[in-house]
């Protein structure tokens, strides 16, 4: 299946440091920073930096350093903020909303990284 990346996406202008955003952590193909309308107490957003519409796509075409720094990086995100469980805060949430079920609304992939309360079941 084609993915059709629009580099017009709001994710893809942070990227080109087109528009501002509060840095959370940056590794060599990857970038975190803070959502701009917070969940949580605790609410980062994971991306890639390679052009990658959703998990799926980023799954099925991004290089295995890639998906590497990619899958550390939010562990690294995670110590960080100090949500990693068993160290106080308690653990965390991690989502990636793919396509219109899973209601994405930027089309560049990304990881939302919850936490800093109890978050509640959210799957029943
Ligand atoms: O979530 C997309 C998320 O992206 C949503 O939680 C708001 C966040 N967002 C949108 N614009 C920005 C900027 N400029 N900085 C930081 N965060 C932003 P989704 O999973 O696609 O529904």
């Amino acid at each position: 299946m084609p993915y059709d990346y629009d580099n017009q996406n709001i994710f893809a202008k942070i990227l080109r440091g087109e528009i501002p955003n509060a840095t959370v952590l940056e590794t060599e193909h990857s970038l975190a920073f803070n959502d701009i309308a917070p969940q949580a107490p605790v609410h980062v957003l994971v991306i890639p930096k390679g052009p990658y519409v959703n998990y799926d796509h980023f799954a099925a075409e991004a290089s295995d350093a890639e998906i590497l720094d990619f899958t550390r990086a939010i562990d690294a995100v995670a110590r960080k903020i100090g949500v990693t469980p068993g160290a106080g805060a308690g653990g965390y949430r991690l989502i990636a909303n793919s396509g219109e079920a899973g209601v994405q609304e930027v089309p560049h992939l990304h990881v939302h990284v919850l936490g800093g309360r109890p978050l509640g079941r959210m799957l029943e």
